[in-house]
């Protein structure tokens, strides 16, 4: 492919912090993307930029186009030569990421059509029959969407919010359309319950100062009441992001003004799991604490919930194959960013799908209007996609998700 020029630029996230946008120009177009930026980030993933963001943009602004010689998704092994450590994680994935929108466009593919044609064993070059492969072979991710916050993302009332970071909805809907439909309206069912308290927090969760178990009933009513009334189904979920309240061995419960050891907070999230029939928890303990995820696991076998690494795992194929081994997770949060690669992002999925482990693409608490997760979860064919639910930054990934299955429905 011949690109005419690498460019890169700052712009302003969700939280108005700056972040990186790169843009690749061909003879079809300028192609660009941006990276988000986490608030409770894992103490394991890259950095996102080598050492500053206006580092990062000299440095791919230098580029020499002619050094690139770029034909499929395994050629970004060259870029990554190319640019070694010179760049962050944020930076090498708003590269990459341009860079394969340049080339689906110059083979004339939507981004999640070249992953799926590129990325796959048996690459069938003939269009119709292409076409035809996808339409059967394609998934569409369940939405994970953020409802009520608090933690790290959200300020609370008072200083009182819930410990816990994300309260989350997972709608099962026949198509996405509906399971979007349905995250959305358990999203107002959830807001009308909290009553008048309703700021929103950085993801677009509602604030609150109620008590973690309190919000958990809120919740189980939105799903009893969806069930009953609509005959639709969601399920529900937490991110306990356990790592950003946990101190000297102990996990600091403020909301409920409680300290537990590790022990009694593998009995705490058993019992959540088994009282409110949880269908997802993420990050249950703290993310160098691979033996208390078995142990979960272990005690609440049977019961079909997603025990979930994301500050455990940081999309790292190495800490996810401990992840594994020690038999940790049965689903991994894959953040792009966190490792930056796309290839290794590639990588942890196929290790995934290996070991019959469910895959969540995931966007970022500060977010922009780039939707290329959607593309990424689509053809990497990820079982869920995290985006929340409400706000432009979160809608603009939903909606593309909506486009794509509209398109593989005609
Ligand atoms: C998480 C994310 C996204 P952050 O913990 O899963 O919801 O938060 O981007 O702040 O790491
Ligand atoms: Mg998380």
């Amino acid at each position: 492919m011949k690109i005419n020029k690498i460019g890169a630029k700052s712009v302003l996230d969700s939280r108005k912090q700056k972040t990186i946008q790169v843009i690749v120009g061909t003879d079809k177009g300028d192609f660009k993307t941006s990276a988000p930026a986490g608030k409770s980030t894992g103490q394991y993933e890259v950095k996102s930029y080598a050492e500053n963001l206006a580092g990062d943009i000299e440095f791919i602004k230098k580029i020499d186009v002619k050094e690139i010689n770029i034909e499929n998704f395994e050629d970004l092994n060259k870029i990554e030569k190319l640019v070694g450590k010179n760049i962050g994680g944020n930076s090498l994935f708003a590269l990459e990421a341009s860079l394969l929108k340049a080339l689906a466009k110059e083979n004339g593919k939507e981004l999640y059509e070249f992953i799926i044609q590129t990325s796959s064993e048996s690459s069938d070059s003939e269009d119709s029959k292409f076409a035809a492969k996808i339409k059967k072979t394609l998934k569409m991710p369940r939405p994970i969407g953020n409802t009520i916050g608090g933690g790290l993302h959200s300020k609370g009332k008072g200083g009182k919010k819930p410990d816990f970071q994300e309260f989350l909805f997972i709608a099962n809907g026949k198509t996405f359309k509906e399971s979007f439909e349905i995250n959305n309206k358990a999203y107002s069912l959830a807001g009308k319950l909290l009553g008048f308290f309703k700021k929103r927090n950085d993801e677009g969760a509602f604030e609150t100062d109620k008590t973690n178990e309190e919000v958990l009933e809120i919740m189980e009513k939105v799903k009893r009441d969806i069930h009953d009334k609509c005959n639709q189904e969601v399920d529900i979920g937490l991110d306990v992001a356990s790592s950003s309240f946990y101190s000297d061995s102990r996990y600091l419960y403020k909301n409920i003004s409680k300290e537990l050891g590790r022990n009694d907070q593998i009995a705490y999230m058993s019992k959540i799991i088994k009282r409110y029939n949880m269908f997802y928890m993420e990050d249950p303990f703290e993310e160098n604490d691979f033996r208390s995820f078995a142990e979960l696991i272990y005690e609440t076998k049977g019961r079909n919930c997603l025990v979930v690494g994301d500050d455990l795992t940081t999309t790292n194929p190495e800490r996810f194959e401990k992840a594994i081994r020690m038999r940790s997770i049965n689903a991994i949060i894959v953040k792009p960013n966190q490792i930056g690669s796309l290839l290794k992002v590639k990588q942890v999925i196929e290790i995934a799908k290996k070991n019959n482990i469910k895959t969540i693409i995931s966007h970022r608490s500060g977010e922009t209007m780039d939707n290329t997760i959607a593309d990424l979860a689509v053809g990497f064919g990820c079982d869920f996609i995290k985006t929340g639910i409400y706000g432009k930054v979160r809608e603009v990934k939903l909606k593309r998700l909506i486009a794509i299955e509209k398109k593989l429905r005609r």
